[in-house]
């Protein structure tokens, strides 16, 4: 915890005066969870969890926040009355913060923020308007690869299919073991994705090896890269509120180690982050706390890799800054498939 606890803000720490290096961006959105409720409590109660959070990081081996600016902006209020309203919102939202100054660190809320995020990440100076030059990490129980559930193309569970039709260059994914059939098939014929299964990953005999593949793609990645961690990606029991949880996932430190592994990357820059998925239950914390956990070693790495002259000064980049803009896209989108 910090030694000056402030309610509300990450980990408790107190806003500083000058620019923010740092921004964590509470999205308590919720529209489509397949089953079990809470993922609008989700951030705020992540946020609350935090403050039991050690701030000494032993990568960094540095207290938060490090002589580092972090501020935790006020929640998202969506209140649009369709899907495709709330996702604009949800990109005017994260479009102030994806100017390449500012790492922006979103907390869901459900999967289906990753879209918004993208389309608000699309101008980043890094990018240079085209999402082909970026690459996600997604660590996720779901491969998130169906055209629609529920008759809805925006579910949840099509946040990373939605992302790759909005030009996305590539895909890889970890933790995977619940999908279904067309998503197999998109994931054996679509060469920007990269899948990982638990299946093999946490293969009794075979999964030390597969697991080293991982760490050995993401240590060789190269250019901007966005990651994005649905926590049912990890082993059910540390996450039992999230709306999906599912047996046979990544264990805590294989989460961690991706992070490190992702961020410490020497021809990468991780440029934006989310945790998602985050939900409350009556009966335990834990799923609030492990998602704190996370979130609190993504900033860590972030730092890390600033104080490493890894996080080029994003503000130097050439690209079009792009502040502010007011996201019609999904409404677009929507009105299109409708006619
Ligand atoms: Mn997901």
């Amino acid at each position: 915890m910090s030694e000056t606890y402030v309610e509300g803000n990450f980990l408790g720490l107190p806003e500083s005066a000058g620019p923010v290096d740092l921004v964590v961006l509470p999205l308590p959105y919720e529209l489509t969870t397949s089953y079990g409720q809470g993922t609008a409590d989700g951030p705020a109660a992540c946020i609350a969890a935090s403050a039991q959070v050690e701030v000494f990081d032993a990568a960094l081996n540095e207290d938060l926040p490090a002589s580092h600016s972090i501020h935790t902006a006020p929640a998202w209020e969506g209140n649009g009355p369709t899907l495709a309203s709330q996702l604009d919102e949800l990109g005017s939202y994260l479009s102030p913060w994806c100017t390449g100054d500012v790492f922006p660190l979103a907390l869901g809320g459900e999967h289906g923020i990753l879209p918004p995020f993208m389309w608000a990440m699309r101008h980043h100076p890094a990018l240079d308007g085209d999402l082909g030059n970026l690459t996600v990490v997604q660590i996720d129980a779901h491969a998130d690869l169906r055209a629609e559930l529920d008759g809805e193309a925006y579910s949840h569970a099509c946040a990373a299919a939605r992302s790759l039709d909005m030009g996305l260059g590539r895909l890889l994914q970890v933790g995977v073991r619940a999908y279904a059939k067309e998503e197999a098939e998109w994931i054996r014929t679509d060469e920007r994705i990269t899948t990982f299964f638990a299946k093999d990953t946490q293969h009794p005999t075979t999964g030390v090896a597969t697991w080293e593949q991982w760490i050995d793609l993401l240590s060789g990645l190269t250019g901007p890269v966005h990651l994005t961690i649905d926590i049912d990606g990890l082993y059910a029991s540390l996450v039992p509120a999230t709306g999906t949880p599912v047996p046979g996932g990544l264990s805590f430190w294989q989460a961690i180690q991706t992070i490190e592994a992702v961020f410490d990357a020497p021809e990468a820059v991780v440029i934006s982050a989310d945790v998602n998925e985050i939900a409350t239950n009556d009966h335990s914390p834990l799923t609030e706390f492990t998602a704190a956990m996370l979130a609190t070693k993504t900033v860590a790495s972030h730092l890390k890799a600033r104080k490493e002259g890894r996080w080029k000064a994003m503000t130097d980049a050439q690209g079009p800054v792009r502040s502010g803009a007011q996201c019609t896209y999904f409404s677009t989108m929507m009105n299109k498939t409708e006619q």
